[in-house]
């Protein structure tokens, strides 16, 4: 008989040994181990085909060097990554993030989380995720089209409608997708759907640019509803003002909520009496300036330098939604106090353990980033399906479907939590339902 120790242990030697140093990749393989051992145990066929240690292993990794000019004439290099990790459901499918603290690590952390976030949104996509050291911040137009040029002119050879589907994350907007995909064009002389989050008027979807945010706040009604509770009155924080920041607040303020704070990497914005999310797209989306820049137009807002104190204000949800291991065990203890009563993760991995334990602890409602943000990349599936076809849904049409795919999802996780002896636990139940189905998938196409 194994224990669960036994197997974590097991488990984490190996991609200790293996992939030294890659400390978010170690996180994420953990907590997936953890919730999974129970599934192990009930299913040896898993075991003897060496499912999971199989899956720890990306199909495959490609790095390489992205070469381009600035304006003044200077050469830069940055180092772009692209990571197919498994596509027993489907091709490969995930976002590429653009920002100075990309590294192996972190690509890897999140290609093995977009691998079980893809396999519970119920369209056939499997698991990849890419991107670069660059930094988007402070570049000109031209110098990130040349960036973006060059970045393509490896990757394109790798990717295709079948194949690999990349996408946005950090710093990958659609900006960014539109010269990714040109140079794509280009290259392949091609006019399919290699990239989704691309712009309307030539192959996106609607919705798309919505998806994460309204996606993450469908997903956090059926959590208030679990608590007989619906979003009117409801005070929200929400860190970040990118993408998935804008619209999950747009869409929580429609629904009666009051966001009172959100953030950017150099502080965070409060006004208690709700903030103008036309001013923060203006800013953010539009001129691409900073989020204290807001209480110059709002000088009842209150702007504090560094991002982190907005997990000690009051609040009744909170959507952490900018990047890794921001919320952690104090911010969590401080929600806590505070009487928060639900937290989405809108970011990919965005409240360390010790936050989700404090959270589990003391009976906060938690929706996990593969199941809370799989909005988008469910999404993104849907554009793939209206490009093959050549199709073009309306607004209500993919917003109809989204809204279904979240319900659907939350129901798996209610289930598979049910099933193995955790009710009500939506980590272990993102985590069982997921494996699970990639795991049957791995099974029935033998060793390879
Ligand atoms: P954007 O680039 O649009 O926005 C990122 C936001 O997070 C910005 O406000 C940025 O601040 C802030 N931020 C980024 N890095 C840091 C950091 N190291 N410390 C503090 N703040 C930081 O990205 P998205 O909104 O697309 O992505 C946000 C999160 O959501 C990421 O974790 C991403 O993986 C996840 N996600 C995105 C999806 C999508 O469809 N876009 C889908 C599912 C998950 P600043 O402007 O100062 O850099
Ligand atoms: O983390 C994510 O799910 C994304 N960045 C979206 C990926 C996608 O392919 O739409």
């Amino acid at each position: 008989m194994l224990t669960p120790t036994e197997f974590v242990d097991d488990v984490m030697t190996i991609v200790q040994q293996r992939d030294p140093g890659e400390p978010e990749f170690h996180q994420a393989v953990r907590e997936i181990a953890e919730s999974i051992t129970p599934v192990i145990e009930r299913n040896p066929e898993f075991r003897r085909a060496q499912i999971f240690e199989r899956i720890i292993e990306p199909e495959r990794l490609i790095v390489f060097r992205v070469p381009w000019v600035d304006d003044a004439g200077r050469i830069h290099v940055n180092r772009g990554y692209r990571v197919q990790f498994n596509s027993a459901i489907g091709p490969y499918k995930g976002g590429l993030r653009f920002h100075p603290s990309v590294n192996l690590s972190i690509i890897k952390f999140l290609g093995f989380e977009q691998i079980f976030k893809n396999a519970l949104t119920t369209t056939p996509i499997g698991g990849g995720k890419g991107g670069s050291d660059f930094d988007p911040k402070g570049k000109s137009d031209l110098e990130v089209m040349r960036f973006c040029q060059s970045f393509m002119s490896e990757l394109y050879q790798h990717i295709g409608p079948d194949t690999d589907v990349p996408a946005g994350d950090i710093g990958v907007g659609a900006r960014e997708v539109g010269y990714l995909y040109g140079q794509y064009k280009r290259l392949a002389n091609c006019f399919v759907g290699v990239l989704t989050g691309k712009s309307i008027d030539w192959g996106g979807s609607q919705v798309r640019t919505e998806a994460t945010g309204y996606g993450l706040v469908y997903f956090v009604t059926h959590l208030l509803q679990a608590r007989g509770r619906d979003w009117q009155g409801l005070r929200v924080i929400i860190s970040g003002s990118g993408n998935v920041a804008i619209y999950a607040a747009e869409r929580a303020a429609r629904l009666g909520a009051t966001i009172v704070a959100m953030s950017d990497s150099g502080g965070y914005i409060v006004d208690s009496a709700g903030i103008k999310l036309d001013t923060v797209k203006r800013i953010k989306e539009v001129e691409r300036r900073r989020i204290c820049e807001y209480v110059d137009e709002h000088p009842s807002a209150e702007y504090h330098e560094g991002p982190h104190g907005i997990w000690s204000l009051p609040c009744d949800v909170a959507l952490p939604s900018a990047t890794q291991n921001e919320l952690d065990g104090d911010a969590a203890r401080q929600l806590v106090e505070n009487n928060c009563v639900a937290v989405g993760e809108g970011a990919n991995m965005p409240c360390t353990p010790e936050a989700v334990h404090v959270f589990a602890e003391n009976g906060v409602n938690f929706g996990p980033a593969k199941a809370a943000n799989a909005g988008g990349v469910a999404t993104s599936a849907l554009e793939m399906t209206q490009n093959s076809t050549r199709e073009s849904w309306t607004f209500e049409q993919v917003d109809a479907r989204l809204r279904n795919i979240m319900r659907s999802i939350y129901n798996q996780c209610l289930q598979a939590a049910d099933e193995y002896g955790q009710p009500g636990d939506l980590v272990a139940g993102a985590n069982i339902a997921s494996f699970l189905k990639v795991g049957r998938s791995m099974l029935a196409q033998g060793v390879v």
